[in-house]
Protein backbone atom coordinates (compact mmCIF):
# COMPACT_ATOMS: atom_id res chain seq x y z
CA UNK A 1 0.00 0.00 0.00
CA UNK A 2 1.20 3.31 -0.83
CA UNK A 3 0.90 6.19 1.60
CA UNK A 4 0.04 9.70 0.67
CA UNK A 5 2.37 12.41 2.49
CA UNK A 6 -0.33 13.20 4.98
CA UNK A 7 -0.22 10.37 6.29
CA UNK A 8 3.29 9.72 6.87
CA UNK A 9 4.62 9.42 10.19
CA UNK A 10 1.29 8.21 11.57
CA UNK A 11 1.97 4.68 11.53
CA UNK A 12 2.98 2.78 15.16
CA UNK A 13 6.16 4.17 16.45
CA UNK A 14 9.41 2.60 15.39
CA UNK A 15 10.60 0.58 18.83
CA UNK A 16 14.22 1.64 20.10
CA UNK A 17 16.00 -1.39 19.71
CA UNK A 18 19.17 -1.65 22.29
CA UNK A 19 22.07 -4.66 22.24
CA UNK A 20 23.02 -6.11 25.72
CA UNK A 21 25.34 -8.81 26.19
CA UNK A 22 24.99 -11.74 28.53
CA UNK A 23 28.11 -12.45 29.86
CA UNK A 24 29.80 -15.10 32.91
CA UNK A 25 31.90 -17.50 33.33
CA UNK A 26 31.57 -21.37 32.00
CA UNK A 27 28.33 -23.15 32.34
CA UNK A 28 26.66 -19.72 34.81
CA UNK A 29 23.13 -20.22 32.61
CA UNK A 30 23.74 -17.43 29.96
CA UNK A 31 22.44 -19.42 27.28
CA UNK A 32 19.48 -20.34 30.01
CA UNK A 33 18.95 -16.96 30.47
CA UNK A 34 18.62 -15.69 26.71
CA UNK A 35 16.23 -18.76 26.26
CA UNK A 36 14.01 -18.18 29.06
CA UNK A 37 13.15 -14.57 28.05
CA UNK A 38 13.44 -14.58 24.27
CA UNK A 39 10.30 -14.12 22.06
CA UNK A 40 11.75 -15.65 19.50
CA UNK A 41 13.73 -18.99 19.11
CA UNK A 42 16.97 -18.03 20.26
CA UNK A 43 20.13 -18.54 17.87
CA UNK A 44 22.26 -20.78 19.76
CA UNK A 45 25.61 -22.22 18.76
CA UNK A 46 25.80 -25.17 20.92
CA UNK A 47 28.36 -28.12 20.82
CA UNK A 48 28.61 -31.52 22.70
CA UNK A 49 31.34 -31.00 25.16
CA UNK A 50 34.33 -33.06 23.66
CA UNK A 51 36.61 -35.84 25.25
CA UNK A 52 39.23 -32.98 23.87
CA UNK A 53 37.59 -30.34 26.22
CA UNK A 54 37.83 -32.64 28.95
CA UNK A 55 40.82 -30.99 30.77
CA UNK A 56 40.47 -27.20 29.85
CA UNK A 57 36.28 -27.28 30.35
CA UNK A 58 35.42 -27.14 34.30
CA UNK A 59 31.81 -28.92 34.59
CA UNK A 60 32.34 -29.02 38.63
CA UNK A 61 29.25 -27.30 39.60
CA UNK A 62 26.88 -27.92 36.45
CA UNK A 63 27.54 -31.62 36.16
CA UNK A 64 24.52 -31.97 33.92
CA UNK A 65 25.94 -30.07 31.16
CA UNK A 66 27.20 -31.65 28.34
CA UNK A 67 26.76 -29.03 25.52
CA UNK A 68 28.51 -25.21 25.49
CA UNK A 69 28.02 -22.05 23.67
CA UNK A 70 30.84 -21.72 20.73
CA UNK A 71 29.62 -18.06 18.95
CA UNK A 72 27.04 -16.87 20.77
CA UNK A 73 23.76 -16.96 21.79
CA UNK A 74 20.72 -14.53 20.11
CA UNK A 75 17.63 -13.16 21.24
CA UNK A 76 14.85 -10.90 21.69
CA UNK A 77 12.75 -9.23 24.01
CA UNK A 78 10.01 -6.35 23.77
CA UNK A 79 10.26 -4.57 27.24
CA UNK A 80 7.79 -2.00 26.19
CA UNK A 81 6.27 -1.63 23.03
CA UNK A 82 8.87 1.07 21.95
CA UNK A 83 11.74 -0.72 23.60
CA UNK A 84 13.33 -3.75 22.27
CA UNK A 85 16.27 -5.74 23.79
CA UNK A 86 18.62 -7.58 21.31
CA UNK A 87 20.47 -10.11 23.78
CA UNK A 88 23.72 -11.57 23.02
CA UNK A 89 25.03 -14.44 25.16
CA UNK A 90 28.85 -14.98 24.72
CA UNK A 91 31.05 -17.82 25.09
CA UNK A 92 32.24 -18.84 28.55
CA UNK A 93 35.47 -20.25 27.81
CA UNK A 94 38.60 -18.68 27.62
CA UNK A 95 38.99 -19.85 24.23
CA UNK A 96 36.38 -17.95 22.72
CA UNK A 97 37.75 -14.11 24.29
CA UNK A 98 38.97 -13.21 20.32
CA UNK A 99 34.92 -13.28 19.79
CA UNK A 100 34.30 -10.32 22.64
CA UNK A 101 35.11 -7.60 21.14
CA UNK A 102 32.92 -8.17 18.05
CA UNK A 103 30.02 -9.00 20.02
CA UNK A 104 30.29 -6.06 22.83
CA UNK A 105 30.36 -3.70 19.48
CA UNK A 106 27.16 -0.97 20.13
CA UNK A 107 26.23 -2.94 23.43
CA UNK A 108 24.18 -0.56 25.38
CA UNK A 109 25.30 -2.67 28.31
CA UNK A 110 25.45 -6.10 29.91
CA UNK A 111 24.76 -8.55 32.23
CA UNK A 112 27.24 -10.61 34.22
CA UNK A 113 25.84 -14.16 35.42
CA UNK A 114 27.67 -15.33 38.59
CA UNK A 115 27.29 -18.55 40.28
CA UNK A 116 28.37 -17.85 43.94
CA UNK A 117 30.09 -21.43 43.79
CA UNK A 118 32.12 -19.84 41.56
CA UNK A 119 32.53 -16.51 41.39
CA UNK A 120 35.89 -15.77 40.24
CA UNK A 121 35.16 -16.85 37.13
CA UNK A 122 33.20 -13.79 36.01
CA UNK A 123 36.34 -11.65 37.33
CA UNK A 124 37.16 -11.48 33.80
CA UNK A 125 33.94 -10.51 32.48
CA UNK A 126 33.83 -7.41 35.16
CA UNK A 127 37.43 -6.66 34.25
CA UNK A 128 36.35 -6.14 30.29
CA UNK A 129 33.39 -4.19 31.06
CA UNK A 130 35.01 -1.98 33.51
CA UNK A 131 37.61 -1.16 31.70
CA UNK A 132 35.79 -0.59 28.51
CA UNK A 133 33.18 1.86 30.59
CA UNK A 134 30.18 -0.74 29.39
CA UNK A 135 27.50 -0.12 32.18
CA UNK A 136 26.51 -3.92 33.67
CA UNK A 137 24.64 -5.36 36.28
CA UNK A 138 25.58 -8.41 38.30
CA UNK A 139 22.96 -11.01 38.16
CA UNK A 140 23.50 -13.55 40.60
CA UNK A 141 22.31 -17.12 39.26
CA UNK A 142 20.72 -18.80 42.42
CA UNK A 143 21.84 -22.65 41.89
CA UNK A 144 20.08 -25.08 44.01
CA UNK A 145 22.60 -26.33 46.45
CA UNK A 146 24.47 -23.13 46.30
CA UNK A 147 25.20 -21.35 49.58
CA UNK A 148 23.11 -18.11 49.18
CA UNK A 149 25.05 -14.70 50.05
CA UNK A 150 23.56 -11.08 50.09
CA UNK A 151 23.92 -9.00 47.29
CA UNK A 152 26.39 -6.64 49.08
CA UNK A 153 29.06 -9.51 49.85
CA UNK A 154 28.88 -10.18 46.46
CA UNK A 155 29.37 -7.01 45.57
CA UNK A 156 32.36 -6.60 48.35
CA UNK A 157 33.55 -10.14 46.76
CA UNK A 158 33.74 -8.95 43.31
CA UNK A 159 35.41 -5.34 44.48
CA UNK A 160 32.32 -3.90 42.70
CA UNK A 161 31.89 0.17 42.48
CA UNK A 162 29.08 1.26 44.41
CA UNK A 163 26.63 2.26 42.23
CA UNK A 164 26.85 -1.31 39.94
CA UNK A 165 23.71 -3.07 40.85
CA UNK A 166 23.72 -6.69 42.17
CA UNK A 167 20.64 -8.63 41.79
CA UNK A 168 19.90 -12.43 42.56
CA UNK A 169 17.92 -13.87 39.91
CA UNK A 170 17.15 -17.42 38.66
CA UNK A 171 18.51 -17.61 35.01
CA UNK A 172 15.64 -19.90 34.06
CA UNK A 173 12.84 -17.55 35.07
CA UNK A 174 11.42 -15.26 32.59
CA UNK A 175 10.26 -12.75 34.95
CA UNK A 176 13.35 -12.56 37.09
CA UNK A 177 15.36 -12.29 33.71
CA UNK A 178 13.18 -9.12 32.88
CA UNK A 179 13.93 -7.53 36.09
CA UNK A 180 17.65 -8.03 35.43
CA UNK A 181 17.17 -6.74 31.99
CA UNK A 182 15.71 -3.40 33.83
CA UNK A 183 18.41 -3.43 36.07
CA UNK A 184 20.72 -2.71 32.84
CA UNK A 185 18.53 -0.33 30.31
CA UNK A 186 17.63 1.74 33.79
CA UNK A 187 21.83 1.45 35.24
CA UNK A 188 22.85 2.38 31.32
CA UNK A 189 20.31 5.52 31.27
CA UNK A 190 21.70 6.77 34.43
CA UNK A 191 25.59 6.06 33.87
CA UNK A 192 24.71 8.36 30.44
CA UNK A 193 23.30 10.73 32.37
CA UNK A 194 26.33 11.12 34.74
CA UNK A 195 28.63 11.47 31.85
CA UNK A 196 26.35 14.12 30.34
CA UNK A 197 26.12 15.98 33.63
CA UNK A 198 28.97 19.08 33.30
CA UNK A 199 31.91 18.40 35.99
CA UNK A 200 30.98 19.99 39.13
CA UNK A 201 33.22 23.33 39.64
N1 LIG B 1 19.54 -25.45 38.92
C1 LIG B 1 19.78 -24.53 38.00
N2 LIG B 1 20.36 -24.94 36.87
C2 LIG B 1 20.62 -24.00 35.93
C3 LIG B 1 20.30 -22.65 36.12
N3 LIG B 1 20.73 -21.94 35.03
C4 LIG B 1 21.28 -22.85 34.20
N4 LIG B 1 21.20 -24.09 34.73
C5 LIG B 1 21.75 -25.32 34.18
O1 LIG B 1 23.15 -25.12 34.17
C6 LIG B 1 23.71 -25.64 32.99
C7 LIG B 1 24.49 -24.57 32.25
O2 LIG B 1 23.63 -23.67 31.64
P1 LIG B 1 23.96 -22.89 30.28
O3 LIG B 1 22.82 -21.94 30.10
O4 LIG B 1 24.31 -23.79 29.15
O5 LIG B 1 25.27 -22.10 30.69
P2 LIG B 1 26.15 -21.14 29.77
O6 LIG B 1 26.59 -20.04 30.68
O7 LIG B 1 25.45 -20.75 28.54
O8 LIG B 1 27.37 -22.10 29.42
P3 LIG B 1 28.57 -21.88 28.36
O9 LIG B 1 27.99 -21.28 27.14
O10 LIG B 1 29.12 -23.23 28.12
O11 LIG B 1 29.57 -21.01 29.05
C8 LIG B 1 22.57 -26.22 32.18
O12 LIG B 1 22.55 -27.61 32.45
C9 LIG B 1 21.33 -25.55 32.76
O13 LIG B 1 20.19 -26.35 32.70
C10 LIG B 1 19.66 -22.26 37.33
O14 LIG B 1 19.34 -21.11 37.57
N5 LIG B 1 19.43 -23.25 38.24
MG1 LIG C 1 26.07 -20.88 26.67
Amino acid sequence: MIFGRSERGKGPVEPVTLKILVAGGFGVGKTTLVGAVSEIRPLRTEEVLSEAGRPVDDTQGVEGKHTTTVAMDFGRITLRKDLVLYLFGTPGQDRFWFLWDELATGALGAVVLADTRRLEDCFAAVDYFERRSIPFVVGVNCFEGAARYPAESVRRALDLDAQVPVVLCDARDKESVKDVLIGVVEHAAQAAARRRQPAAT
